[in-house]
């Protein structure tokens, strides 16, 4: 059977998966078998540079060797104990973490969006047990275009159709405001608001970049107002922007930041919850877990995933490399193109809705070898693994180029 599945050719792949899986993704057909670095392979032997990077969960690039070696080595040892007992790597990953970050305390969990429920929870609770909230009347305030995962709390405060039509009832409790705008947090918040939930950048609107000292002035409204400002970092954290939080290029320190993907370097699905107050503290033992959340494989490989990127110069290289390949895109004369803006590694190229969307040119990205992925119709985003060198921001660059004048 193993053998049988090996010597399919790519169009049986691609048959298998039409057939046998949910429809609930449109990838390009690149059938991926291997990778290395910023490189990746397909099954038929084509090497692909990879601009996405899984969504930011390989900063530090395909399969790491150190991070390889160390999922391994403790896979041999211990996988899985479930929070009922303890385990030899959390205490470490939690000290170290917290040492990185500047923060108190953690609550690791698994994926994303699990990280953002949990702040959702733990915040209600903040605001019933220690602002004085009434019951059931806490209010938490997002930004339209959100990007916070897919579970039904979450894609009921979603601004986006397609995310969430089909799915209700949603949960109560979310009030939506613009992103990038104080004055609108200002006047959404009530008594009864504990929580601000932002990303710094918002990545799947479309790379889109607050004015200059909107974190520092929502901070300031949080502030003033006793709300919990909570900073989803799980794609602009770890490096991805040349900073390892994407808060430092605003100087602030959030109440509770929230990270996810490349916390694992992508060998695994591990969250966490950094809290810098003592927010978290009001959770008590049997209020919230997770069967996987906090496991000895996920913290030796999250705790080899965080000191690969400090210690291999990944968010430096990150922010030099970013800014090289902003310029680059930058400068490509074009007249398809009505913006290309980034902060460090994550980088969006915006097309005139003329053009008629961004998908085919990452269909003939692909063809020349880069593998990116649109966004909201007219954005490519260009998000290498950190790990990326000077040479091959320029090999990418002359074919984005060639794509371009096509
Ligand atoms: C998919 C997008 C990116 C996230 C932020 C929480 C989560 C995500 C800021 C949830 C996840 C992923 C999910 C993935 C596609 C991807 C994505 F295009 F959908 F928006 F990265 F831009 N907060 N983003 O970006 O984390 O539960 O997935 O671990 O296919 O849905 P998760």
């Amino acid at each position: 059977m193993g053998r049988e599945v090996e010597a399919m050719d790519q169009t049986e792949y691609i048959r298998l998966e039409e057939i046998y899986g949910a429809n609930n993704y449109k990838p390009l057909d690149a059938v991926l078998q291997r990778g290395e670095g910023v490189w990746v392979w397909d099954v038929e032997g084509n090497r692909y540079l990879d601009c996405l990077s899984a969504y930011s969960a390989v900063n530090q690039g395909h399969c790491h060797p150190r991070i390889l070696e160390t999922i391994i080595e403790q896979a041999r040892k211990l996988t899985l104990t479930s929070r009922a007992f303890r385990n030899d790597q959390l205490g470490a990953f939690y000290r170290e973490l917290c040492d990185l970050t500047h923060s108190h305390k953690v609550l690791p969990m698994n994926s994303g969006a699990e990280a953002v429920e949990t702040v959702i929870k733990t915040v209600r609770k903040w605001g019933y047990t220690v602002k004085g909230v009434p019951e059931d009347q806490a209010e938490i305030v997002v930004c339209a275009n959100n990007f916070h995962g897919r579970t039904i709390t979450i894609v009921g405060f979603s601004t986006d159709e397609g995310s969430r039509r089909g799915f209700g009832p949603f949960t109560p409790g979310f009030k939506i405001i613009p992103f990038g705008d104080p004055s609108a947090l200002e006047a959404a918040v009530t008594p009864n608001t504990v929580g601000f939930l932002v990303e710094p950048i918002q990545g799947e609107a479309g790379v889109i970049i607050p004015p200059e000292g909107y974190l520092l002035e929502v901070k300031a409204i949080c502030e003033r107002n006793d709300i919990v400002l909570i900073l989803d970092e799980i794609q602009t954290g770890l490096g991805r922007t040349g900073k390892l939080l994407a808060e430092e290029h605003d100087g602030i320190e959030a109440d509770l930041t929230l990270i996810g993907k490349a916390l694992s370097g992508g060998f695994y699905p591990v969250s966490a919850v950094l809290s810098n107050t003592e927010v978290l503290g009001v959770l008590q033992p049997g209020e919230h877990g997770s069967t996987f959340g906090g496991n000895p494989l996920a913290c030796a490989v999250a705790r080899t995933a965080l000191r690969v990127l400090v210690e291999e110069g990944m968010i430096g290289n990150a922010e030099c490399m970013g800014a090289y390949f902003l310029k680059g895109l930058q400068q490509i004369r074009n007249d398809k193109v009505k913006e290309v803006r980034g902060r460090g590694l994550l980088i969006g190229m915006e097309f005139f809705p003329e053009v008629g969307g961004a998908r085919p040119y990452c269909k003939k990205l692909m063809k020349r070898g880069l593998l990116c992925k649109e966004t909201h119709d007219n954005i490519i985003r260009f998000a290498p693994p950190l790990v990326i060198d000077q040479e091959t921001v320029d090999w990418a660059l002359e074919r984005i180029e060639a794509v371009l004048q096509e």
